[in-house]
């Protein structure tokens, strides 16, 4: 554009007789006027016309009530706080307006959509506010918390099951109130005597049947007692005491029990403390072969094995029976150590040559030998077993090493310690350097669940004569009981000097309220849906009911031939962890803790499994 179209009017270079410089004074003074009156025009706009800014403010704003507030404020007639004022007013009616979009967009969604929308923004959260690596303040990695199927069940539709199931949980509560009454705090109850018992299985730790009985209270819906007994862990279960502990019951008692209670609830005060006391339990494998003592100072680390056990042997049920827990306290605190000492375990015990392919009950942590060549399905060899086969269906039937293992024992088991008596009883021995002790001890007795168990992943030509076997240990249990005066079953019961299922040792015959013949009527139960299972259930639930029940609790009896009940005066703290819970899972559905997601502990705590498919995984370590 030519500079020229710019210039004033009175400057068009075509008009050579208006050039300014020609201009005459009284044009001068009449142009000299007109421009004063423009700028006295421009002031009065200035002064006289309304606020510009309220004009602007009407424009952008719609509604009157926002501006209102904005003239309430205490800066209302300085403009420039006016100004920010309407930025922060602009501001809050864009948020208003994004939130009702979310609302909105909210209320469109599925519940489940909602729910994972908040375990995101939790997750979110829980990630920015760990520290690094993803630890949190007790160094423990994120866990993403997702609770498995079945923590709870609903009412069976069968009015005599739902029932029954009712008188099981009026027992736990009987059990609970008395010990919450009389003992809180210490490790049993002494029912008949109304105080405190503890034995020395777990030197001074405290509270063994408040964290054994936890995930029972979970899984009943006694809330108002789990969270009584949250609060008693929260505060007071100490794992710093200087006292020698049994590593084995410590671990499947608490560890277990602290294990069940995070996976049910989500509490993470129970991961943190399962990880401390797997933490403490660690020096124990501190021998030449990884095989771990049997007894642990869990202040000085200094470990030992039993006087009595075999040369100093560690024991196979005791060693055997770390894996499920070891392996979750890895999962759950990122510290692959855990599960590195139970795999050397499974390396030790490959390396060895097996007696007729049997595990004897004794082997030296020293030299990696065995010790006497004694082998048993019950006490000091029985959940050895167990573990290898629920390792391989705790890992969703990865751990192909626990299932051969596991599949291989049960053959030697039936070859050389499983037998009939000749009324048809069928058994399993004891076996000494290759001769047998016909006893079946009351321990031995949880092998009919473990069988049926295990029959569905044995080869297929076995599955159906699997089951009969542990049909046949579950008939040959009730047999225990069924042949006693008070209809409960004596420790151990023997099949020889012209006997069948009776105990005739006057050592043998006491019942101290344990769980395995009730535990293979819940399995036979799930597996077969025979009625006779639930029959001899309440069989049970009526003999305890009668015998073992006393004003302060339930108590084990000295003598299960005498007429009336002698009682030993303690309430073992696995009644209520496991006989109960199966008593009551035996009366349940079975969508209440389904096996396909759950496997049982030695103490019935139960573990989710460790699901190898990625969208189906509970409780993945991130
Ligand atoms: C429990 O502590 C466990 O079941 C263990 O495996 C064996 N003994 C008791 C119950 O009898």
């Amino acid at each position: 554009m030519p500079v020229a179209t710019l210039l004033p009017f009175t400057a068009t270079p075509n008009r050579k007789s208006a050039s300014p410089t020609s201009f005459r004074l009284t044009e001068k003074f009449i142009l000299l006027l007109v421009f004063s009156a423009f700028i006295t025009l421009c002031f009065g706009a200035i002064f006289f016309l309304p606020d510009s800014s309220k004009l602007l403010s009407g424009v952008f704003f719609h509604s009157s009530a926002v501006e209102t507030n904005t003239r309430t404020g205490p800066d209302s007639s300085d403009s420039g706080s006016a100004g920010n004022d309407e930025r922060v007013l602009a501001k809050i009616r864009k948020d208003h307006e994004k939130a009702l979009i979310e609302a909105k967009d909210t209320l469109q969604k599925r519940p489940d959509e909602i729910k994972q929308d908040i375990i995101n923004a939790k997750e979110k959260v829980a990630k920015e506010s760990v520290g690094q690596g993803g630890k949190d303040v007790n160094n423990l990695p994120f866990v993403e918390y997702q609770r498995p199927p079945g923590t709870t069940g609903h009412e069976p539709l069968d009015p005599e099951t739902r029932e029954r199931r009712a008188k099981v949980k009026e027992m736990m509560k009987h059990a609970w109130d008395s010990y919450r009454r009389y003992a809180w705090g210490s490790n049993e109850l002494r029912p008949v005597s109304k105080q405190g018992h503890s034995s020395n299985l777990f030197g001074s730790i405290k509270g063994a049947t408040i964290v054994d009985a936890l995930d029972t209270l979970y899984i009943m819906e006694m809330f108002e007692e789990f969270d009584a007994a949250t609060d008693w862990v929260e505060k007071n279960l100490d794992f710093n005491v200087n006292a020698e502990v049994s590593v084995f019951e410590v671990n499947i008692r608490f560890v277990g029990g602290l294990l069940s209670a995070y996976y049910l609830s989500g509490k993470e005060v129970f991961r943190r403390k399962a990880v401390e006391l797997g933490e403490k339990l660690l020096p124990a494998f501190k021998t030449p072969t990884g095989i771990p003592w049997a007894l642990l100072n869990l202040k000085s680390g200094i470990g030992r094995n039993w006087p009595w056990a075999s040369g100093g042997s560690s024991i196979l049920a005791e060693y055997g029976t770390l894996h499920l827990e070891f392996m979750h306290l890895s999962k759950l605190s990122g510290n692959p150590d855990f599960a590195q000492k139970v795999m050397n375990i499974r390396k030790v015990l490959n390396r060895l040559d097996k007696p007729q392919g049997l595990y004897p009950n004794y082997l030296n942590p020293n030299s990696g030998q065995w010790g006497q060549h004694h082998v048993s399905v019950g006490g000091l060899g029985d959940s050895f077993y167990e573990y290898l086969l629920k390792a391989w269906l705790m890992s969703d039937k990865t751990d192909e090493e626990g299932k051969k293992m596991y599949y291989e024992a049960l053959q030697a088991i039936e070859t050389n310690l499983m037998r009939k008596s000749s009324s048809g009883l069928t058994y399993i021995a004891e076996w000494k350097g290759g001769l047998l002790e016909h006893k079946m001890g009351h321990l031995t007795c949880f092998a009919g669940g473990m069988i049926a168990l295990g029959a569905d992943g044995a080869p297929s030509d076995k599955t159906g004569h699997q089951m009969e076997q542990a049909a046949e240990i579950a008939r040959t249990c009730h047999e225990s009981y069924a042949r006693t005066a008070l209809k409960l079953g004596p420790e151990a019961f023997r099949f020889d000097g012209g006997v069948e299922a009776i105990a005739t040792r006057q050592n043998e015959k006491y019942f101290i309220l344990r769980p395995e013949v009730i535990e293979t009527y819940m399995y036979m139960w799930r597996f077969t849906h025979d009625p006779k299972y639930r029959e001899w259930g309440w069989e049970a639930i009526q003999a305890l009911e009668q015998h073992c029940k006393v004003e302060g609790g339930y108590s084990g009896i000295r003598d299960v031939y005498a007429s009336t009940p002698n009682h030993d005066d303690v309430q073992q703290s696995f009644y209520l962890a496991e006989t109960l819970k199966y008593l009551y899972l035996l009366f349940s559905d079975d969508d209440h803790l389904p096996f396909d997601h759950w496997v049982f502990n030695t103490e019935a705590h139960p573990l989710p499994v460790i699901k190898k498919d990625k969208t189906d995984r509970p409780n993945e370590v991130e």
